[in-house]
């Protein structure tokens, strides 16, 4: 994973996202398989004043019935892989300044054994609970994670969400820390 790319990538865009405010998301009706998209969108640049990143994901909310699977695709694999991870509402970084140091990201990043100064695939494709195993997790809980692939478009990761009915899962990408998102268990 490559952290030292992504980290100015993130700076820049999170600083335009300020600038540009955010997309209010639109809920889609809840069903038993839910695909998730990592889409981009071009580029935008200001000379002298920032460069803004259009990667994200295709929605703000998604659902999916509680016993279901979600499917993360890499359809944006111009900036590597993505990784579908599960945090802590309060987590998520808010700003610049923590977008650029994404205190969850390095704690999770290095649970899937990524090696910040290699673009190779991290250790562990996935996390349960915060802890590398090579399996997708049952997803329910901050630190339930997994990789995309190696990068290419088209790649994608399947997960069961074993998360009771109601409950509403806040996940975002490690490498690309404003990609965010909410899954709403029905
Ligand atoms: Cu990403």
């Amino acid at each position: 994973m490559r952290l030292r790319r992504f980290i100015v990538v993130g700076a820049a865009c999170a600083l335009a996202g300020v600038v540009t405010g955010g997309a209010i998301g639109s809920r889609g009706a809840p069903t038993a398989a839910t695909t998730i998209k990592a889409i981009a969108k071009p580029v935008v640049m200001v000379p002298n004043r920032y460069i803004q990143d259009g990667l994200r994901w295709d929605k703000d909310v998604y659902t999916v019935a509680s016993g279901g699977t979600i499917r993360v695709v890499n359809l944006a694999a111009g900036e590597g892989p993505h990784t579908f991870t599960v945090v802590r509402k309060g987590d998520r970084p808010h700003n610049g300044a923590q977008a650029v140091n994404c205190r969850i990201c390095n704690v999770l990043a290095k649970a899937h054994g990524a090696d910040p100064n290699s673009n190779a695939p991290p250790k562990y494709p996935f996390l349960e609970n915060g802890v590398g195993q090579a399996t997708p997790p049952s997803g329910d809980k901050p630190g339930d994670s997994g990789v995309t692939g190696k990068g290419k478009k088209g790649e994608s990761i399947t997960l069961t969400v074993s998360a009771p009915s109601g409950t509403k899962l806040y996940f975002m990408c490690l490498i690309h820390p404003w990609m965010q998102a909410e899954l709403d268990v029905s």
